[in-house]
């Protein structure tokens, strides 16, 4: 079978599997929506899921995956909170010859690798994402805009790659300034605060880069505070493409949103089998992801998170 030669734990056929999914906090809607789509999965197999939330503490996360592997499950989903601090506990797993599969975040890469490591990583093109950001920015400004980047939580995966996607792309453009940036940590609450503090210093900045929509929105309740009219002398671009994400591209608020599919069961639960059956598989399992705009949000709505 494929995965004897891999030097990967080995996992058996069997009818169901007991596996730990370790998420690595609950506090936005696309973290409701993975969890969702896991559990009602794991239901609907009639497999055995063992939840752990981190609550927003890499360590915590380090010592959920600890305690799985002191479970002996069969498996491991893990969706790293940032790259570095859960890169150890994926080769303790893999000495507890526990398969893991990587899901939605990345571990560092430099030191783990899919194949050898961990089973595969399943998720989204975080780079990509960056990129198409960019890309709608550039052309809805005609190359020109001061930007103020709301960056997600330090050390995650999806942080460095959609800064990384971004300024690459928008090096080609002398127009475009990022004048500011700053963590907004992923959430809709510390996005609103960063943002009433850096509109203040920068009040001549005409774009805003949100690495999530938690924060766009956020950050739209901030600029609205300060006078300013989001959509109109403001431009602004972000990810996820959850669903009041939408709603304020329909209000007008809102520019575009990047799709970032949180709903991780079925491929996840499916992988998992593909492994034990033999087949081989890939290093990486990229999500194909949609772009929300004014052209598709309200039809897109109602199959938003
Ligand atoms: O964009 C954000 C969430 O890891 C891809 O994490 C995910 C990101 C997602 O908290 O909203």
């Amino acid at each position: 079978a494929a995965q004897a030669a891999t030097g990967l734990p080995k996992l058996a056929v069997k009818p169901t599997y007991r596996v730990c999914f370790n998420q690595s906090e609950m506090d936005n809607p696309w973290r409701l929506a993975q969890t969702a789509s896991m559990q009602d999965q794991a239901k609907k197999l009639g497999w055995t899921l063992i939840f752990t939330n981190a609550n927003g503490s890499a360590a915590k996360q380090a010592s959920d995956v600890r305690s799985c592997i002191a479970q002996r499950v069969d498996a491991i989903f893990l969706t790293p909170r940032e790259e570095k601090p859960l890169t150890p506990v994926v080769l303790e797993a893999k000495k507890a010859n526990i398969p893991v599969f990587i899901i939605d975040r990345n571990v560092d890469d430099t030191v783990v690798k899919a194949g050898t490591d961990y089973v595969t990583f399943i998720g989204s093109d975080f780079y990509a994402e960056g990129k198409r950001a960019a890309e709608w920015l550039v052309k809805t400004t005609n190359g020109k805009a001061k930007v103020i980047e709301l960056l997600g939580s330090t050390g995650s995966s999806p942080a460095i790659d959609r800064e990384k996607g971004f300024h690459d792309y928008i090096a080609k453009y002398p127009g475009i300034q990022v004048i500011a940036a700053q963590t907004g940590n992923f959430t809709r609450d510390e996005g609103r605060k960063v943002m009433e503090a850096l509109i203040q210093a920068h009040p001549d900045a005409t774009a805003v880069y949100a690495h999530n929509d938690e924060m766009a929105l956020g950050a739209i309740t901030a600029l609205e505070a300060a006078g300013r009219k989001p959509g109109k002398d403001i431009t602004l671009v972000s990810i996820d493409g959850q669903k009041s994400a939408l709603q304020a591209i329909i209000d007008g608020k809102l520019g575009a949103t990047v799709e970032c599919n949180p709903r991780f069961g079925v491929k996840a639960f499916q992988t998992l089998k593909d492994y034990a059956a033999g087949k081989p598989i890939a290093a990486r399992l990229i999500n194909q992801d949609r772009f929300f705009d004014a052209s598709n949000a309200k039809a897109m709505l109602n199959s938003a998170f």
